[in-house]
């Protein structure tokens, strides 16, 4: 019998790529020099598409394949994925929730830390000599401070746990209360911004929270306040953002996702009150051998007509 063939939108580490291949036909979409021409060329044949977070498959991709039977999308975050599509049309459609939640939660503490710290400007200072000349200046406590978590999902609640750990008083915005966690919840972002030290945004990317941290968000954080995001950058209004930090008007940000990633606004390199990290929340080995095995199974579920191990559609 021949082997399906399987579309992948982005690579995969080497460790997965063997495997598909070993598995499954597949179709290297990122390579392809003409992408119009490469899907005329395989789309008729392709049964999977294998895609990634933040790449996705949208409408105008699926569209071109008419055979199509599932994607399976190496990352939490579906929303690069026309699920609406997907659902119309009977594809069916999973994700890696879970697997890479303690190490999102993670880097958010660490950006967190890094940006109150000063973690680069230490480094530097320890490095290129000007320790001999006199001691660093004084940077931010974080231990004990106010923190606002924006969005309240797995992500929100394990970045949560952490900042809790810190002693710090957590509260949450998110679309309803969760009577189980020990945080107060606050309704009104604004009003959680103006009440935090550090704002932190977990939310899911998507069309339902696209530029929900507004200008005046950011401005209730106030000059000393700091801004995390480890979701998604569509979140945020990042001219506003991008404003506030230039002229001071917040006192840093830790930014590990931006629009139109990975060229980014160039505007962010020239801050300094900003620890910024190319989306690598879940960019570790261990999450991320966890998380292509999750892809792999649930492609091998799916052709071997087993039940999806995580099911988004
Ligand atoms: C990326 C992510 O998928 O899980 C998500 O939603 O955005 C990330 O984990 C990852 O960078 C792999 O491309």
């Amino acid at each position: 019998m021949s082997k399906p063939e399987v579309l992948m939108v982005g690579p995969y580490p080497s460790w997965d790529m063997e495997d598909l291949e070993s598995r499954y036909t597949i179709h290297r979409l990122w390579e392809a020099e003409d992408r119009e021409r490469f899907l005329a060329q395989h789309g008729d044949g392709i049964r999977a598409v294998a895609t990634r977070g933040e790449l996705g498959a949208s409408a105008p991709l699926l569209k071109k394949l008419p055979k199509l039977e599932i994607v399976s999308c190496y990352g939490v975050g579906t929303d690069a994925i026309d699920l609406r599509f997907a659902r119309e049309n009977g594809i069916r459609v999973t994700n890696t929730p879970d697997v890479l939640t303690e190490d999102v939660a993670d880097l958010g503490m660490a950006l967190m830390l890094a940006v109150a710290r000063q973690l680069p400007e230490g480094d530097a200072h320890a490095r290129d000599g000007r320790w001999a000349k006199g001691n660093m200046h004084l940077t931010t406590r974080v231990f004990g401070k106010r923190v606002g978590v924006v969005g309240m999902g797995r992500i929100g609640a394990a970045f949560a746990r952490r900042a809790a750990a810190f002693d710090c008083t957590v509260s949450y915005f998110a679309r309803s209360p969760k009577p189980d966690l020990p945080y107060a919840f606050v309704g009104d972002l604004v009003e959680l911004a103006r009440q935090s030290d550090f704002l932190v945004v977990t939310l899911a990317g998507g069309e339902g929270t696209r530029g929900i941290v507004t200008g005046e968000v950011i401005e209730a954080l106030g000059p000393d306040g700091i801004f995390v995001n480890i979701s998604r950058g569509t979140t945020v209004d990042e001219a506003a953002l991008l404003d506030a930090l230039e002229q001071g008007r917040i006192g840093g940000a830790g930014l590990d996702v931006f629009l139109n990633e990975p060229a980014i606004d160039p505007r962010f390199a020239g801050l300094k009150n900003a620890v910024l990290q190319p989306h690598h929340g879940s960019g570790t080995v261990e999450t991320r051998q966890a998380m292509g095995k999750l892809v792999r199974d649930n492609l091998a579920a799916h052709f071997s007509g087993q039940p999806l191990l995580t099911p988004v559609v």
